[in-house]
């Protein structure tokens, strides 16, 4: 039977990878009502569907219309939640994917643009919580903020480069690939969060698949936010692939889009041709980018080339 006939059939029905999910954009609304009763925090509605439609939308917005979004549902998980709430919070998220897999998961401390002074504080946690599941740092944002030398953004991100802390940096979504430029040479980003305006520069496009920089996709979420031409077949993604650059399938902000990863595997499917090879492929990108201790890496690329029928047959 040819998969994705019926909607409950996952398009690509083998262990992915997805390395861009925004903790407060993969809540379920469920848990943003449980969190603003118990806390006594209001909110614009107290049904599933009610909330949604003030939360999730599916057609293109811009900025301002996004940034609300965040100011109807963050007063009710923001700020003072104890380390057993965000657990719960972690464990909602996750229910649905752990019927099939195990889920391997570790965290990445995010940074405002806007909030250079909070970098150093970023940083510090992540060091402060480097055994405890906290892998990296990340900045998001307002791409018109660039950071300049000296400004908290770059000594924090010096700062992680010289403890080991990984890096990725939001950059070349909305904004211009004169950002991404900057996150690699001057953050040392080792992963950019989307990334599609890179190839508006080819001699930094050319240089970033030469240094293998990874890419998070996030297609579904591109097309909503207008990152990119509203026209899919258009997607930069369609020339990451020809060109073999080093690239995931992500899905940003699920909450928001309204989306499952099977939502955006089905959008590169469908517009971009996307095949089951490069579906693999893409994972296995994300697998040797992903932030995991060299060891739990291995684990999970083997997992992968198991699950992907690619084994090398072992000699006895
Ligand atoms: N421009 C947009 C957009 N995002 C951006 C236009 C339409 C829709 C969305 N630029 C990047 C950003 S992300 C962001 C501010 C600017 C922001 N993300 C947050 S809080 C503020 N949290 C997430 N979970 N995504
Ligand atoms: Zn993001």
């Amino acid at each position: 039977m040819a998969h994705n006939s019926t909607n409950n059939v996952q398009i690509f029905n083998k262990p992915r990878v997805e390395l861009h999910l925004h903790l407060d954009g993969a809540i379920k609304p469920e848990t943003i009502l449980y969190f603003g009763k118990k806390r006594g925090i209001k909110l614009p509605a107290d049904s599933v569907e009610g909330l949604m439609s003030y939360v999730g939308y599916d057609e293109p917005r811009n900025l301002t219309q996004f940034l609300e979004i965040f100011s109807y549902y963050m007063p009710a998980i923001a700020g003072d939640l104890t380390p057993d709430e965000v657990v719960h919070l972690v464990n909602q998220g996750f229910q649905e994917g752990e019927k099939h897999f195990k889920i391997k998961a570790r965290s990445i401390l995010c940074c405002m643009r806007h909030m250079p002074e909070w970098s150093t504080e970023i940083v510090s946690l992540c060091k402060k919580y480097r055994n405890e599941g906290v892998v990296g740092m990340d900045l998001a944002g307002d791409e018109s903020l660039n950071c300049k030398l000296n400004s908290g953004h770059c000594t924090a991100y010096e700062e992680a480069f010289k403890n080991g802390i990984h890096r990725t940096v939001h950059a070349g979504e909305v904004g211009p690939s004169t950002v991404v430029k900057e996150a690699v040479d001057v953050l040392k980003a080792e992963r950019i969060g989307h990334g599609y305006h890179t190839i508006d520069d080819f001699c930094l496009y050319k240089r970033l698949l030469k240094l293998n920089i990874h890419f998070e996709i996030c297609p579904w979420s591109s097309y909503l936010t207008g990152a990119c031409d509203p026209d899919l077949m258009k997607h930069p993604a369609i020339r990451f692939r020809k060109d073999k650059a080093n690239y995931s399938l992500n899905t940003d902000d699920p909450l928001i889009f309204k989306s499952t990863l099977d939502k955006d595997y089905c959008v590169v499917s469908k517009y971009m041709g996307f095949t089951e090879d490069d579906f693999m492929e893409a994972n296995i990108n994300g697998a040797r980018s992903c932030f995991l201790p060299d060891k739990e890496k291995e684990e999970l690329l083997m997992t992968l080339y198991e699950a992907y029928g690619m084994v090398q047959s072992t000699v006895c």
